[in-house]
């Protein structure tokens, strides 16, 4: 009997008790790298400092011009396009903020092996493309049509299933105007980067990133809910193996902060001098506008409120700017944000624990010494 793909992968677990991180998840933490979280600091996410997140490999585009979309299924005229024909249809430019759904896995107890994530799988960036809803009218989607399923060309193997990337959306979010869903084909006005979904990917906003198919190469009307491994498998909020799970949908809210001072190089701990310090950093919700953030400088047992800047130029999908004024005193403190939401979701100080460590936005605090003076050996 020769291997299957599915022999290859190991079962979904959870870190034992003492277990450090593992070679399998060094691999994938070198692959997928988070953004610098001073880099909060910029309103649009500088070239390669915006988080990336790929399950198997970045596709080799060499020709960007031989690229084709298609998109089939319950429709009325399939459609074959080219990038060409895409930049034919008027073009629109959304500023979003996208994260990972994994984001702060790696800080839950038990953790799940994965992607481990801390905080940084975050970044902003200014996409132009072509509403979704533009090419599903001009095939003529069926209205009576339930998911649409967007699959990209990369292709791998992921707890035994061998499989194209995928996922979908309900009919109604991909021709709902919000958010108004993008078929993208560039990234701060620049053609896609390799790893961002060269040349084309789908961009969700608010939505978490599972949902941002990148090298977007089919879209499929179909009349039956996608029951695909990404749609039922993974990204379900689930707190035993057997359960069938909630959905990932829409990012919970979150505040960071930028790391005050300056840091140790391998504890990462926060140096500042005793005075005003100013904390600031951003907050984003994809579930509703960001309605407040607060700070605190003692691992949450007292809260401030920060003043949180007005939304830039109507970019309602990107992170908002915060900032608070800190009197550091000589010692060690614990400084941590955290954001509500106008539908009145509020950061929690507990983890809210599932098995895929899927949403975990629970407040984390940046450990900070203030000392007088420097004191150098
Ligand atoms: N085709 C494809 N699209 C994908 C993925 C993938 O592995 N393949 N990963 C998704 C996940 S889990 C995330 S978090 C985002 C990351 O987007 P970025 O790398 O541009 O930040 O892409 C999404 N789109
Ligand atoms: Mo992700």
């Amino acid at each position: 009997m020769g291997q299957r793909p599915g022999d290859l992968s190991a079962p979904a677990r959870l870190a034992g008790p003492d277990e450090g991180i593992g070679a399998d998840e060094l691999a994938l933490a070198t692959r997928n790298h988070g953004l610098p979280l001073e880099a909060l600091r910029h309103d649009v996410t500088p070239p390669g400092l915006h988080y990336v997140l790929t399950h198997y490999d970045i596709p080799y585009v060499p020709d960007a011009g031989a690229w084709r979309l298609t998109v089939d299924g319950h429709v009325r005229t399939p459609l074959d396009l080219s990038l060409a024909d895409l930049l034919s249809f008027p073009q629109v430019t959304t500023r979003v903020t996208l994260e990972c759904a994994g984001n702060g896995r790696a800080l839950l107890t038990p953790r799940p092996v994965s992607q481990p994530w801390l905080v940084e799988a975050v970044g902003t960036a200014d996409w132009t493309g072509v509403p979704l809803r533009r090419l599903l009218a001009e095939a003529g989607a069926d209205p009576a049509a339930v998911d649409v399923v967007f699959t990209g060309a990369d292709h791998g193997v992921e707890r035994g299933v061998e499989q194209d990337y995928q996922r979908a959306l309900p009919l109604s979010v991909a021709t709902g105007d919000d958010p108004q869903v993008l078929v993208a084909t560039a990234m701060n006005g620049a053609p896609l980067p390799p790893q961002h979904g060269r040349p084309l990917r789908l961009i969700v906003p608010g939505w978490y990133g599972m949902a941002q198919v990148k090298w977007l190469r089919s879209v499929t009307v179909g009349d039956v809910p996608f029951t695909g491994f990404q749609q039922s498998v993974a990204y379900r909020i689930r707190r035993t193996p057997d359960e069938e799970g909630e959905p990932v949908t829409r990012i919970a809210p979150r505040a960071l902060l930028v790391p005050p001072g300056f840091p140790d190089f391998m504890s990462r701990t926060r140096v500042v001098r005793p005075g005003p310090v100013r904390l600031s950093g951003r907050a984003w919700s994809g579930q509703a506008p960001v309605s407040s953030v607060e700070v605190s400088t003692d691992g949450g047992a007292h809260w401030e409120p920060a003043v949180l800047d007005p939304v830039v130029d109507g970019h309602r999908w990107a992170w908002r700017a915060w900032h608070h004024t800190w009197t550091a005193t000589p010692g060690e403190h614990a400084v941590g944000t955290r954001a509500s939401d106008a539908d009145g979701h509020v950061q929690p100080l507990d983890q809210h624990w599932n098995r895929g460590g899927l949403a975990n936005n629970a407040v984390c605090f940046v450990r900070v010494v203030c000392v007088a003076d420097a004191c150098w050996p």
